[in-house]
């Protein structure tokens, strides 16, 4: 045999032919990059971490409840898929991102005295609404007998000074602003949702049903959100099994894979309040409206608040159906509202 012939056998018979070895080199790299891109942006093979892809879709919006008139009337929208978390925001999502940035919540900052002149230091101390159960039955005619302004309530003491977060990581953040939940959402590359996002998520797939898992509040005699018992706001069976906070995902998820999208904390959405939005809000895809008007306090700019809370019950606020709205003042959080964050898909 001949030298030349010697090489080229060698080569013929090569087990490990220098082709493929480059090529599996080249996938073996490209997966490498991919991985640690995946990891910078918090991206799985499944999507961002922690959350669910809900489909865009035309569905029925609102309600036809008449103790609900500003959710009414059902009336068709439009929305693109998006990324939505699969629980609320925990509080230790919420910390990691305090610990990032040092971020100081609305309710830790005292009131600015040129704001309010002559208003004495002690009542400009930073505060925060907690739910203070009277020992009674009480009217419901003024949400003032059982809320009370309480000084050093915030994210780590949601229930006053006293009280703390400690047990409770897995548990949604409460005492969060608007303004404090939009620049956690800006810090994890996320945003709030939109109102409309908001509901079609909650509805999971379902047209026009009473509670975001269908037309029974206990199927099977089961508990599906964590709401109130008994009679409010004094006497709290805690049929569901939680007074305050349940830690996110002690429910069954509805049929997008979400959690707690009904009842445990209200949600904050992006959108402005008006008890009118449904009658005028464009019907693809709606951001809400130029502004805001509650009637009930007309000087006071409202954020849309969605879900309910462990609070909501039919005998004063059933608005934990997935077409039942509120609203509050985004410079102020409180013991029973939280959020969650969405992401577009590009
Ligand atoms: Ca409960």
């Amino acid at each position: 045999m001949s030298r030349d012939h010697r090489e080229r056998a060698k080569v013929e018979t090569s087990p490990t032919p220098r082709k493929p070895r480059l090529r599996g080199r080249l996938l073996l790299v490209s997966a490498l990059v991919l991985g640690a891109l995946a990891l910078a942006y918090g991206v799985s093979s499944r999507g961002p971490s922690g959350m669910v892809w809900v489909p865009g879709g035309t569905f029925a919006m609102g309600c036809d409840d008449p103790n609900m008139v500003d959710a009414r009337p059902w009336h068709d929208v439009k929305v693109n898929g998006v990324w939505v978390d699969r629980t609320e925001v925990t509080n230790a999502d919420f910390a990691r991102f305090v610990a990032a940035t040092g971020y100081i919540t609305s309710a830790e900052k005292p009131l600015d005295p040129k704001a309010f002149p002559g208003v004495p230091a002690e009542e400009l101390a930073p505060a925060s609404p907690v739910f203070t159960p009277p020992s009674g039955p009480t009217p419901l005619d003024n949400h003032a007998r059982w809320w009370r302004l309480v000084p050093g309530a915030n994210w780590r003491h949601p229930e006053g000074p006293l009280s703390d977060i400690k047990g409770r990581d897995n548990h949604p953040v409460v005492q969060v602003s608007w303004d404090d939940a939009s620049a956690y959402a800006r810090w994890a590359g996320k945003r709030l949702p939109t109102e409309a996002e908001w509901e079609f998520a909650a509805r999971g797939g379902l047209d026009r049903k009473e509670f975001a898992w269908g037309d029974e509040f206990r199927p099977g005699g089961r508990y599906m959100a964590n709401t109130w018992q008994g009679t409010f706001p004094a006497d709290n069976t805690l049929g569901d099994g939680f007074r305050a906070t349940a830690p996110v995902a002690s429910y069954p998820p509805n049929g997008f894979g979400l959690h707690d999208m009904a009842g445990n904390v209200w949600e904050w959405c992006s959108d402005w309040y008006r008890p009118d939005t449904y009658g005028a809000s464009l019907k693809n895809n709606p951001q809400g409206p130029p502004d805001s008007l509650d009637p009930n306090e007309p000087n006071t700019p409202k954020r849309v608040q969605r879900g309910g809370s462990f609070l909501c019950t039919d005998q004063y606020c059933k608005r934990y159906d997935p077409g039942g709205r509120g609203e509050g003042d985004p410079g102020s959080g409180a013991c029973h509202l939280g959020f969650r964050c969405v992401k577009s898909a590009n």
